[in-house]
């Protein structure tokens, strides 16, 4: 996401009469931003709406940071307004030397003008750092500054998008206190999906730069509904190694060994702190940081965590002669079995690349961390023989059962080359080859299948029933899934093979459609294939190849005399709705049919409804859905109990809501 120069581009703009000079700057300033939201915050939509929030509270993080703030204070309001305080020195307020407005009007109203002026500035900066403030005020109905300095209250309020009638003004005494205030709302304008705030995404964010921060102080408040108020306290004095135990309690994992490992360094003004700990799963889940930005596709930084890791356990492992002359090497994937960790950079500048911009560029990041985890950890491992042998332990057994799955996959793939077509015989399979029309759906039962056989085109829609017994994919590895009645189909239909074979070009449909019924199984069956396609066969949801089909809940009708209509809808309001509108017509009888799955609907219906491009809807799975999807498998499956009384506890409502 990248603003530079945007402020640049030449803007005609034609004031009107009314507005001064000021309002004329504020214009050229911020219009680039309403006229191209998605440029600046990714999306309109809830992703970009929450984005809002993490561009204010990082600027109060960044005060902490730079040592001058020991507290954040965000609430949610009624009506959805965010409220973010800090007890820092308060922005800046004089007169600015180039701009002669105030300085804090400056960062509010003109592009780019942030964190940089006035002393040395911040060190860090990342993302939109400095530059968040006049985008939240450009996309924001209203927007409220307060600012506690010098004794006095300073404030001033802007409206639609950054304008505003008066300067910072006085409003009252501040005595000894100091900081910042600022309250908004998102603009519907903008906006116009929603602009409801999720607590729990916040949360989930605010606790993640609680720990990347670590001593930082937030207070997280959602105040909407006055007889429900949710509060909760972010400060975590162990920075990244609570998040690895965070981690490690929500998902309900036995730790390797109690302590987690801390490693960290420092090399001219780059940061490098790393935190690790292996557990009894199976499962790798490694998170890198770039300035407190979540590189979701990793980066130099963690490469240089995975080469370092892989080099310093061989390097232990031939030392003591734990691993013998004639073995082979331990691989990443073995020594990254059941670890979890978070690797924390801070650079002056990050670069950021890939289409989402997910991952970090600075070369100089991979010796940063590389040469630190190496020198560290070894040293770790010196010092600590006990849990230097039980990691060397797990990762051995996990080399063994690597090699042993690859044995079972030659097996596997010689015996399904003998068996001629070698395509499961479950598959009802599409004329068509060419992916760019071709679909697989795979449904939930034998019945539904049927009638999706009969409603498909035969052309390029291929049908795959799934039956058999759940697979705890969680306790089982690789090599039991190559066994496995439920998955093996899916793998063999879909030629793409799974893991480290993994080969995309062999995939033979360009969708793969997951239709399930809206019940306790079929959820069960959409977590089950979502978190198997998540750890085996990532790239196709990273690649976009993944759906979840929206079969319709009920059917409305009304019948006058011989005339029939009919409208299908897709949840309870919707239906509602639309019993509503009948009734409002008068004459005619209303029939309201409860489609309790897939089985019930005729192929028509199912075709008209759910496959046929033209008219379905159908919601395409991204990684984020996905990593979901793996946590929820992970506690449901798990053998921890109390997560899953947590989780069952939590989403009580939801569950509710489904028919058993
Ligand atoms: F950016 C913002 F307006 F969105 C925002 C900024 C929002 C919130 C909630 C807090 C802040 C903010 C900014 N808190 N503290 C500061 N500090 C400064 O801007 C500041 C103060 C003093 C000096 C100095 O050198 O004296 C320098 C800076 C950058």
């Amino acid at each position: 996401m990248s603003t530079e120069n945007i402020n640049e581009i030449p803007e005609t703009i034609t004031p009107d009469a009314e507005y001064d000079e000021t309002q004329i700057q504020v214009l050229e300033g911020l219009d680039p931003v309403r006229k191209r939201p998605g440029m600046y915050i990714g999306s309109t939509g809830p992703k970009g709406l929450h984005h809002l929030v993490y561009e204010i509270v990082d600027n109060a993080i960044d005060e902490a940071l730079a040592g001058f703030c020991t507290e954040i204070i965000v609430n949610i309001l009624p009506g959805d307004v965010i409220e973010v305080s800090d007890n820092g020195r308060g922005i800046p307020i004089g007169i600015h030397p180039t701009e002669g407005i105030s300085a804090a009007t400056v960062v509010y109203t003109i592009l780019h003008a942030g964190g940089k002026f006035g002393g040395g500035g911040y060190k860090v900066a990342g993302g939109l750092h400095g530059v968040g403030a006049s985008v939240v005020n450009a996309l924001s109905e209203w927007l409220e500054l307060t600012v506690y300095k010098d004794g006095e209250i300073h404030f001033q309020r802007f409206e639609n998008g950054g304008h505003y009638d008066e300067e910072m003004k006085v409003i009252g005494k501040a005595g000894s206190r100091t900081g910042t205030t600022v309250k908004f709302k998102a603009d519907p304008l903008i906006f116009t999906e929603t602009t409801v705030y999720d607590y729990e995404v916040l949360l989930k964010r605010l606790r993640e730069q609680a720990f990347l921060n670590a001593g930082v102080r937030i207070v997280f408040s959602d105040k909407r509904d006055e007889e429900n108020i949710q509060s909760e306290v972010l400060h975590y004095e162990g920075g990244i190694r609570q998040f690895v135990e965070h981690i490690h309690n929500v998902k309900g994992y036995d730790p390797l060994s109690n302590e987690v490992i801390y490693l960290s360094g420092k090399k001219d003004d780059m940061t490098a702190e790393v935190a690790l700990m292996w557990n009894d799963s199976y499962n790798e889940d490694v998170r890198s940081f770039a300035n407190n930005i979540h590189t979701t596709d990793g980066g130099t930084h963690e490469n240089g965590f995975k080469n370092a890791l892989t080099k310093v356990l061989n390097e232990y492992g031939k030392k003591f002669n734990i691993i013998k002359e004639n073995q082979d090497k331990l691989s990443g994937d073995d020594v990254r079995e059941g670890i979890t960790a978070i690797i924390s950079v801070k650079l002056t500048d990050c670069e950021f690349e890939g289409q989402t911009k997910g991952r970090l560029g600075n070369p100089e990041a991979r010796p940063l961390v590389e040469n630190m985890v190496t020198e560290k950890l070894s040293y770790y491992l010196d010092e600590h023989p006990q849990e230097a042998r039980l990691i060397l332990e797990k990762t051995i057994n996990a080399q063994k059962a690597r090699e042993a799955a690859k044995k079972a996959r030659e097996t596997a793939r010689r015996k399904s080359a003998m068996d001629s077509a070698s395509l499961p015989g479950k598959l009802t399979d599409c004329f068509d080859k060419d992916t760019t029309l071709t679909e697989l759906y795979i449904v939930e039962g034998d019945s539904a299948g049927g009638t999706a056989k009969q409603a498909r085109s035969a052309r390029y829609q291929a049908i795959l029933p799934l039956w058999g017994k759940m697979l705890n994919v969680e306790k089982a590895r690789l090599d039991k899934v190559y066994t496995n009645e439920k998955l093996m189909p899916v793998v063999a239909a879909l030629g793409t093979s799974i893991g480290d074979d993994f080969n995309i070009n062999k995939l033979r449909y360009g969708k793969i459609v997951i239709m399930s019924d809206a019940d306790v199984d079929g959820y069960h069956i959409r977590t089950l294939l979502l978190t198997f396609f998540f750890r085996y066969m990532r790239e196709l949801i990273t690649n976009g190849n993944i759906y979840i089909a929206q079969p319709p809940l009920f059917k409305v009708a009304k019948r006058k005399g011989k005339k029939e209509q009919y409208r299908y809808a897709f949840s309870e309001e919707e239906r509602d709705m639309y019993t509503r509108e009948y009734e409002a017509e008068g004459d005619g009888i209303i029939n309201i049919q409860r489609y309790k799955g897939l089985g019930e609907m005729d192929p028509d219906q199912l075709w008209e409804t759910t496959m046929d491009p033209e008219r379905r809807i159908m919601l395409r799975v991204n990684i984020e859905d996905a990593a979901k999807a793996d946590e929820t498998f992970s506690i449901l499956m798990g053998d921890k109990v109390e997560p899953r009384k947590d989780f069952i506890e939590k989403n009580a409502g939801y569950v509710q809501n489904l028919d058993f």
